[in-house]
């Protein structure tokens, strides 16, 4: 079951559990109506957030929160999408980290300051906005000589992906950044990102 709403963080597992042909449920969690903060969401994730993910491995339950964590742990126990050896996958991780600490939190925070803030603070924005920027730019230096993040499609271009979806939310022109408006092309002509991308379904973010 993965628990999951019509946001970037959540579409990272939806993408990687389409990719791997996984047959799986979803529970829609409403966080603008605040439905993460339900006691029975809490009880599988402490920080009350989306995406989490519960299921039956070996006769036992599993749970997992954390994005990051749920990428990592399915591309290795599927052998997909994180590369085995050590230098490999080294590097893809390195390209996963940008995604997960630098593009993610910081495309999140410029879309509070420029669109949900009730009190508006334009430094603060600038602040998000520009190190969004820095982001684009590396990844955009880095896809002008590889087609992908790390080498082959993997886990750090899944993790990319749902926030470059949502690049008009930073207030950022993605056309600016022409490799990586090309990736993103490439990587959204994938038959399960589009799946992934569509879940859950009938359900956008209000
Ligand atoms: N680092 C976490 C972030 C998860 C996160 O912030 N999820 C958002 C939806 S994309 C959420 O649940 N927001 C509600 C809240 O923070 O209360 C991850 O990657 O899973």
């Amino acid at each position: 079951m993965l628990y999951m709403w019509a946001t970037p963080n959540s579409r990272r597992v939806s993408i990687l559990f389409e990719e791997l042909g996984l047959n799986f449920d979803v529970t829609p969690v409403n966080i603008r109506a605040k439905e993460q903060f339900a006691p029975e969401i809490v009880a599988l994730n402490p920080f009350g957030k989306v995406p989490i993910v519960v299921w039956q491995e070996k006769g036992e339950e599993r749970q997992l929160f954390e994005s990051g964590a749920i990428l990592i742990d399915f591309a290795e126990a599927s052998g997909k999408f994180l590369p085995l050896s050590q230098k490999e996958r080294g590097e893809t991780l390195s390209w996963l980290m940008i995604a997960l600490t630098g593009l993610g939190p910081h495309s999140a925070s410029a879309h509070y300051w420029s669109d949900l803030a009730i009190k508006k603070s334009a430094h603060a924005l600038e602040y998000h906005v520009n190190f969004t920027a820095r982001v684009y730019r590396l990844l955009d230096d880095r896809l002008a000589e590889h087609s992908y993040l790390a080498g082959n499609y993997s886990i750090a271009d899944i993790a990319a992906y749902p926030w470059i979806s949502v690049s008009e939310w930073t207030t950022l022109d993605l056309e600016e950044f022409p490799n990586l408006a090309n990736w993103y092309r490439r990587v959204g002509s994938r038959p399960a990102v589009q799946r992934g991308m569509s879940l859950p379904s009938g359900i956008t973010l209000d």
